[in-house]
């Protein structure tokens, strides 16, 4: 395998993170260390916890780089050709359900609580960790995807005659980054998890969501207890700096192979329970509804298998030349094993060529060597298969709220 291109230089990140990817790859797994850092990491907000006035999203977002939809900002994916491995911080996608808040690490603080630790702690005398504490305590760098589940929700209209409600995504509701911070279960050890829990519980300390006159609380949404002691960490570092404000400053959740709501942002609280735990976000959105699911729903947990080109929508490409088509390919249940592109509406696939080894939780990038016809309108499609098997069809079932589509999408283009 050629990894040389793995030590690409992104611009924001430099040619440290790929280098270290290209380390956790060939260790083939993630290293727990107990390097731990002294001093707060530079550019702390002064201000407590303040919500935005203005723009649900502190940082900007350039009309080349992002497409907006109300508080939330898609990546475009012209915007990925010729990076490295990972997002560089300031394009990666922005999923928030009110507004980013500033928060100062310095006088915030995790608690812990619930009926799942030693001695039920309750809410008002949880166990406390502080940003400095969390530094302190053994560090693990996960490379992996955050991706929301309703990524590629416009082609359930678009492709399939189906109206969903919610943020029109294409395909930019995605990214890859190298996060570092404490596994998640330490900070549960530490606070004494008992055998009895079941639900492990995160908070953002965002306001609170109301839709309808409804106010559904902080987003939240609890992790069975299995998944939580397994590879979920909190994460204090995106690509080698403190994570950005919008991502979660200064500690946020990092679910892998799992669907971005996991991910709980600006994270405040942590309940651990001995009994099954409901908000919003389990019980009714981020849910599967539909014919093919169960009549309860069905909770979104590890996302599909999907595939993008970095290309532009109705990207205009030169006629009768070899053009490089790029892109990536990803899935929430493991590695992927092989993508093929089809510039011909379907009938004939041939295989992109890898540019990376498969990777769990995260994505491979590909390329195809194109050979673009005469003048004229034509779509491009991409269909990945993971390790297990699962790939994209070519309609999926629908369903209510219009997550989760893993079918093929069919990217329009143009030559002249
Ligand atoms: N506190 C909090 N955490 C949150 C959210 C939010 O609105 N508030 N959005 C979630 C959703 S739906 C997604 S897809 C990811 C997006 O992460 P990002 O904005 O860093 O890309 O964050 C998740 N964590
Ligand atoms: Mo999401």
């Amino acid at each position: 395998m050629d990894n040389d291109r793995l030590t690409d230089p992104g611009p924001s990140g430099g040619g440290g993170y790929d280098a270290a990817l290209l380390d956790h790859w060939l260790a083939g797994r993630t290293r727990v260390d107990a390097r731990s850092r002294r001093g707060l990491p530079q550019g702390l907000s002064p201000q407590a916890l303040l919500p935005q006035g203005l723009s649900p999203i502190v940082k900007p977002l350039p009309a080349g780089r992002f497409r907006v939809h109300e508080s939330n900002a898609e990546m475009r994916w012209e915007a990925m050709r010729g990076q490295g491995y990972v997002v560089p911080n300031p394009d990666f996608f922005v999923r928030n359900h009110t507004s980013t808040p500033l928060i100062d690490a310095g006088t915030w603080s995790l608690s812990v609580f619930g009926t799942g630790l030693r001695g039920s702690v309750p809410p008002g005398h949880p166990a406390r960790f502080s940003y400095q504490d969390l530094l302190d305590l053994p560090a693990r760098t996960v490379v992996c995807a955050i991706e929301c589940a309703g990524n590629g929700r416009s082609f359930f209209a678009a492709q399939q005659g189906q109206a969903v409600p919610g943020t029109p995504w294409r395909l930019g509701a995605i990214g890859v980054a190298a996060w570092r911070g404490v596994p998640l279960s330490i900070v549960l050890e530490r606070a004494g998890i008992t055998r009895e829990a079941v639900d492990v519980m995160p908070s953002g300390l965002d306001p609170d969501l109301v839709t309808a006159g409804v106010n559904h609380g902080r987003v939240r949404r609890p992790i069975p207890v299995a998944k939580a002691l397994d590879d979920v960490i909190l994460a204090y570092e995106m690509n080698g700096e403190p994570l950005p404000p919008d991502h979660g400053f200064p500690v946020r959740v990092i679910v892998p192979h799992w669907a971005g709501i996991a991910s709980i942002k600006w994270v405040g609280q942590i309940e651990v329970s001995a009994t099954p735990l409901v908000s919003y976000w389990n019980t009714q959105a981020y849910r599967l509804f539909g014919p093919a699911y169960p009549s309860g729903g069905a909770f979104i947990t590890t996302q599909p298998v999907r595939s993008a080109f970095e290309l532009a929508w109705n990207a205009r490409l030169p006629a009768n030349q070899e053009y490089l088509l790029t892109g990536r390919s990803w899935s929430g249940g493991g590695p992927i094993a092989r993508t093929e592109i089809s510039t011909d509406g379907g009938r004939r696939w041939h295989p992109a060529i890898p540019r990376d080894p498969g990777i769990p939780a995260a994505w491979q990038r590909w390329e195809f060597r194109w050979r673009t016809p005469g003048p004229g309108s034509y779509t491009l499609r991409a269909r990945a298969t993971d390790v297990t098997g699962a790939t994209q069809p070519a309609t999926v079932p629908g369903n209510t709220f219009g997550y989760h589509f893993g079918g093929i999408a069919e990217h329009p283009v143009s030559t002249a």
